[in-house]
């Protein structure tokens, strides 16, 4: 006879209730790694999150923690003012590409280089996701989008943004990763990682900065597997996963 047995359950943090997101979609996922992280790092109770727009702007509905719903692209400077008015709790930012590295661009350079001891979870999805499939700042070269039906030119629009870099090179950066969540062995290193973005928080070191490289198989129109297979061929060749600034414990 069939028996069940449960081999996995969700940490309490997360509401048990059907998510908003497209079927393949990571920001699900990544909202776990992040439930799973406030959980073992006993932060729950103490935790502010900072929302931000597109897809995700329905995090508090996931998350049993306080949260503050912040303009586009302005959430790592509303999370700045949360953790210099409570700098007891813990404070983090949920933003995807568009918002964070389009209008929020100034936001999380400044937030960075002044060193707020906060935390990003920055979610790169090549896209606006939540508005159709607009170029984003990241969308890659030769990717076609709804303003780029010919695809991304590098002579027109630039190239892609690379987020982790550039924000690994800035003083008050304590850490900064690039993770995917497209295969197990990388969604154990993304854990990992997410954690010692949080951690940095927590030992006053500065801001911890983690980049989600995540599927819009929507507005990639791909199914849910052919999205994580562009993931792992394609776009990390150009966003390539791995830490670019971590804490040099020989200074403490
Ligand atoms: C102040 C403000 N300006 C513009 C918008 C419109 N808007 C909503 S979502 C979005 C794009 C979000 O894209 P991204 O940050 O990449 O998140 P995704 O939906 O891909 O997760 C925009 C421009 C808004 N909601 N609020
Ligand atoms: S549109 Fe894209 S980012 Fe938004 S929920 Fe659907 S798959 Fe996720």
């Amino acid at each position: 006879m069939y028996k069940e047995e449960q081999v996995f359950s969700a940490p309490e943090v997360m509401v048990d209730t059907p998510m908003h997101f497209c079927p393949g979609c990571h920001h699900g996922i990544i909202h776990r790694l992040v439930g799973e992280c406030l959980t073992e790092l006993g932060l729950v109770d103490s935790t502010i999150c900072v929302g931000s727009v597109g897809c995700s702007v329905f995090i508090y509905n996931y998350l049993r923690v306080d949260a503050v719903e912040s303009p586009h692209g302005r959430a790592a400077a509303v999370a700045t003012g949360v953790k210099r008015a409570r700098p007891d709790n813990f404070v983090f930012t949920y933003q995807g590409d568009g918002d964070l590295a389009a209008i929020g661009l100034s936001e999380i350079v400044y937030a960075a280089n002044r060193g707020e001891k906060v935390s990003v979870v920055f979610v790169n999805n090549t896209v606006y996701g939540m508005t159709g499939g607009q170029m984003a700042p990241t969308t890659m070269v030769g990717q076609k989008t709804t303003t780029c039906a010919g695809g991304r030119c590098q002579e027109r629009d630039g190239a892609p943004l690379k987020m982790a870099e550039m924000l690994a090179s800035l003083e008050g950066t304590a850490f900064s990763a690039r993770v995917a969540v497209d295969s197990i062995p990388h969604l154990k290193k993304a854990k990992k990682a997410l954690r010692k973005a949080c951690e940095v928080q927590i030992q006053g070191r500065g801001l911890g900065f983690i980049e989600f490289l995540s599927a819009c198989p929507t507005n990639w129109h791909m199914t849910p597997l052919q999205a994580n297979a562009r993931i792992s061929k394609e776009l990390t060749s150009y966003f390539p996963l791995g830490t670019y600034k971590e804490p040099d414990h020989t200074q403490e």
